[in-house]
């Protein structure tokens, strides 16, 4: 008895010490004009584990339209020298960003994965995201190719070549903190902008990390300044401010439709990434396990936080019940946990909102639309997971088409399963979406993968292979209310980063009137 009540009150203080916090939590400040500094309110928010609520991974800037007004001023003094510092020679302050990125990789993972709460082996992959975007853009400096073309007049030379768009404001999500503003950040600098950027207010560490090691790497000071904050302040105020010439955006569609119309009214470019409803096709010829790995992997990795998650799944009947029940014993076997932990698959949802929005959606699932809870559907909530936000990987079965779990982006770790007949049907209903960001097939036979390639109007689209995963070096973005018609990432990025200007050289030495004037063989 008497090591009994030993045995608890040492378990006891072992549990008052995790309680206590982790570490002192660290002050973070803005970068504007090259120096750390308070903002103007001299107000912090706090940046919470998602995975640990009482661990407190730093205090951050709380933004003000100010200090906005201060970063985009210091952008402005920096615009000049930067777009005159030859493409070449930006891209070797890049290329040494890349390095440093490369030798903190380890370190800036495990502070992600505090702060956003996704497996270690994720977070790992998001840096190796803006590593690779770097990399790959950063040759840009050596190309940013124009073009040029026979003028329609004689003595005359005709070309096109790139030039920036000015001072860019880059607003980044939480899901991929590193990534996402790696996209933005190092195409808008090959191509000669200075920036801000407004970080996710959930994930600012990250993207302090990436800005941190732009300091380290030689940018000049005032080419990227960050403000972090709220979006509806620190975020508007960029937005809104009449000197940043381009708003890059990624997140909900409702958001990104305010940013559009506020930057429509003076003008200013907008490029926007936002949600996704994406679709995984299995045929009846399919490999079944493959598309199994497939589904687990794009629904429930990063707890299905990724624009490109696997949503739904559209299966034909002939294989319907065996995917179904090997889908279901997959989710369920998945270890749901601190994403620190190296035996989580699957971590924490990001915030007390996004837990609340997601199992919102688990109980329309059950009552408005009637489709079958194959698995999942809880909140965990004791043991390891009472200090988190952790949801159940989440199956529904026999969902249709219609029904709003199948139509609207949850954002968070549950997947749809939808019934077909054929893969013409498939089809419909896999474009029978208001996005168009990424879909998949699985199919041995390729008249199908090609049918299916064609047919479907996404961004992005895979054979064999699940909805995410996408390669810095290919165009990202997607159709319909994902996006506006840009691509990021590839060479199709430098399109929103750069305005082509058209040159025309008349070296005839008199005045020649296009469309106007005869020109004859003599
Ligand atoms: C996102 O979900 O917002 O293709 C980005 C993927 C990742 C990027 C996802 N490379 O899944």
């Amino acid at each position: 008895m008497a090591q009994a009540k030993k045995a608890v009150s040492k378990q006891a203080k072992k549990q008052a010490r995790a309680a206590a916090p982790r570490t002192t939590v660290e002050t973070y400040h803005n970068y504007i004009g090259g120096e750390w500094v308070a903002s103007a309110s001299g107000e912090h928010f706090e940046n919470i584990n998602p995975a640990d609520t009482r661990d407190v991974v730093g205090r951050f800037a709380l933004s003000t339209v100010e200090d906005v007004a201060r970063a985009v001023a210091a952008a402005q003094a920096a615009a000049d020298g930067w777009k005159r510092l030859p493409a070449p020679r930006r891209a070797e302050l890049l290329f040494r960003l890349g390095d440093i990125l490369i030798r903190n990789k380890d370190a800036y993972a495990a502070a992600m994965t505090r702060e956003m709460g996704k497996v270690l082996k994720e977070t790992g992959g998001d840096v190796q995201e803006a590593i690779d975007c770097t990399f790959f853009t950063a040759g840009e400096g050596r190309r940013l190719h124009g073009f040029t073309t026979p003028a329609e007049m004689p003595d005359k030379f005709a070309m096109c070549v790139r030039q920036p768009v000015g001072l860019c404001g880059l607003i980044t999500p939480w899901n991929f903190p590193m990534a996402i503003p790696s996209w933005k950040l190092i195409p808008a600098l090959v191509c000669g902008n200075t920036v801000v950027i407004k970080p996710a207010e959930d994930t600012p560490l990250s993207t302090i990390n990436l800005v941190k090691a732009c300091e380290e790497a030689g940018i000049p000071k005032g080419v990227v300044n960050v403000v972090t904050g709220y979006g509806e302040t620190a975020g508007r105020a960029l937005v809104e401010h009449r000197n940043v010439r381009l708003i890059s955006f990624t997140g909900s569609t409702e958001t990104g439709r305010v940013i559009a119309a506020s930057c429509a009214d003076r003008n200013a470019i907008c490029s926007l990434e936002m949600g996704g409803k994406n679709v995984i096709i299995v045929m009846d010829d399919a490999d079944i396990d493959n598309a199994i790995e497939g589904t687990i992997w794009g629904a429930f990795g990063t707890s299905g936080q990724r624009c490109t998650a696997s949503s739904r799944v559209v299966v034909h009947k002939k294989v319907y019940k065996k995917f179904t029940q090997s889908l279901v014993e997959r989710a369920r076997a998945l270890r749901v946990g601190d994403g620190s932990d190296a035996q989580t698959d699957v971590g924490p949802v990001i915030n007390a909102a996004a837990a609340h929005k997601i199992m919102g959606y688990i109980e329309i699932g059950q009552r408005e639309d009637g489709a079958t809870l194959a698995c999942g559907g809880n909140r965990l909530a004791k043991g390891a997971h009472a200090r988190g936000y952790f949801i159940e990987p989440t199956v529904f079965t026999n969902v249709a088409p219609d029904m709003r779990i199948a139509q609207e982006e949850i954002f968070g770790p549950v997947t749809a399963v939808i019934p077909t007949n054929s893969l013409e049907e498939a089809v419909e209903i896999a474009n029978g979406v208001r996005y168009g960001l990424s879909a998949a097939i699985y199919t041995q036979d390729v008249n199908r993968a090609f049918r299916a390639m064609n047919d479907m109007y996404t961004g992005i689209f895979y054979v064999n292979s699940s909805t995410i995963g996408a390669e810095v070096h290919l165009p990202f973005g997607g159709t319909k209310a994902t996006g506006n018609g840009h691509r990021e990432a590839g060479t199709q990025v430098l399109d929103i980063f750069t305005e082509w200007k058209s040159i025309y050289v008349d070296y005839s030495g008199k005045l020649q009137r296009a469309q106007i004037d005869e020109v004859n063989f003599e």
